[in-house]
């Protein structure tokens, strides 16, 4: 009960710089996560697409450096935050369009959503971006994007800047040249690390994976031979994570990644983890229920789950989704965990 004396004294605390932790306690040390992230859901083709569209036609993407809507939680408004530790956003770049190079401390992946004929380059080297690839660009790697083909390229970018604006380290940097001197064909990265092999005692110099393309078409097939092997998981379906080949851990120090099958009629049981997770459909159509919100989903449509809220997922078809999140992060900090909650009699 806060008496006049109390009043008094937290005026008097306040002009100091200092306050009652009694008053805060219970909301600055929750007994579970209380996130301010809340279940949120974008659909591609009616609410992404157009606007991204657009937006093309205003800005080059050159004028912009980069051409992206920006995916905001409902919960985190004005924060360019789709999570409380992850920025979301689906950047477009049109055919001869070029996104200049530049650097930064913040670890990005991106998602192939639409569209061929672009190609990211990271530190001299080029990958085509395809449908469903899972592309990185590792903290400090200059990169950038470029589109000589005929067609909109549209991916989703995942970024940890809200982890390392937390930590203040951010530094960023343009490259003098708008585009990186090529200077190892296509397909180097994957054939000197991505072939289950790497360069005779290869001694890791970065926390980031030394592939920084992971074509879909390995991977789909994985999933495939999975699904006819079994077991399907109740919970997830069949969910692989994308690896640092070097380490057998998450491809870089803060984000994970995964793709998963879910069998038509799938019908998943609910989960939750201390991740909250940003999802992206790479094919099919199914619902996913996220605490009491539920979301039914198609193609390149993108939706969030928040940290501790229960998850599930129905497959109407055949369905790949993609997610990303900041468990690896969790994990080097001995933060994560996961519940599988009771399932149905
Ligand atoms: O492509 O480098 O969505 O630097 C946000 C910041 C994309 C990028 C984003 C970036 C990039």
């Amino acid at each position: 009960m806060e008496t006049a004396e109390l009043r008094d004294l937290y005026a008097r605390m306040n002009q100091k710089n200092i306050a009652p932790l009694w008053e805060v306690l219970s909301r600055l040390v929750p007994s579970e996560p209380n996130p301010a992230c809340v279940p949120a859901f974008w659909s591609f083709d009616r609410d992404i697409r157009p606007l991204v569209i657009e937006a093309g036609g205003l800005i080059t993407a050159k004028q912009a450096e980069r051409r992206v809507a920006v995916l905001e939680n409902p919960g985190l408004r004005g924060q360019s935050q789709i999570t409380q530790s992850l920025y979301a956003g689906v950047q477009l770049i049109t055919p001869g369009e070029i996104a200049t190079s530049h650097c930064h401390t913040a670890s990005a992946i991106r998602f192939v959503l639409e569209g061929e004929g672009a190609y990211t380059a990271v530190e001299g080297e080029r990958t085509a971006m395809r449908p469903g690839d899972f592309i990185l660009t590792p903290s400090g790697t200059f990169h950038d994007h470029g589109n000589p083909g005929r067609e909109p390229v549209m991916w989703l970018d995942g970024l940890d800047v809200p982890i390392v604006n937390l930590f203040d380290t951010s530094f960023s940097a343009h490259q003098q040249e708008e585009m990186q001197a090529v200077a190892r064909s296509e397909g180097d990265a994957l054939a000197r690390y991505g072939a289950n092999m790497v360069p005779v005692e290869y001694e890791a110099r970065s926390r980031s994976a030394p592939v920084f393309c992971y074509p879909y078409s390995r991977s789909r097939e994985a999933l495939e031979t999975l699904r006819r092997n079994g077991p399907i998981d109740p919970w997830h379906g069949v969910k692989l994570q994308y690896i640092n080949p070097v380490t057998g851990g998450y491809p870089m120090p803060t984000i994970a990644a995964f793709l998963q099958l879910l069998p038509s009629g799938f019908r998943g049981e609910a989960s939750r983890s201390t991740d909250s997770t940003v999802y992206a459909v790479a094919e099919g159509r199914g619902r996913t229920r996220i605490g009491t919100a539920t979301f039914t989903w198609a193609p390149r449509d993108i939706f969030v789950a928040p940290s501790w809220a229960p998850v599930s997922h129905q497959a109407d078809e055949d369905a790949v989704l993609f997610s990303f999140s900041d468990r690896a992060a969790q994990k080097a900090l001995g933060l994560w965990r996961e519940e599988k909650l009771q399932r149905r009699p």
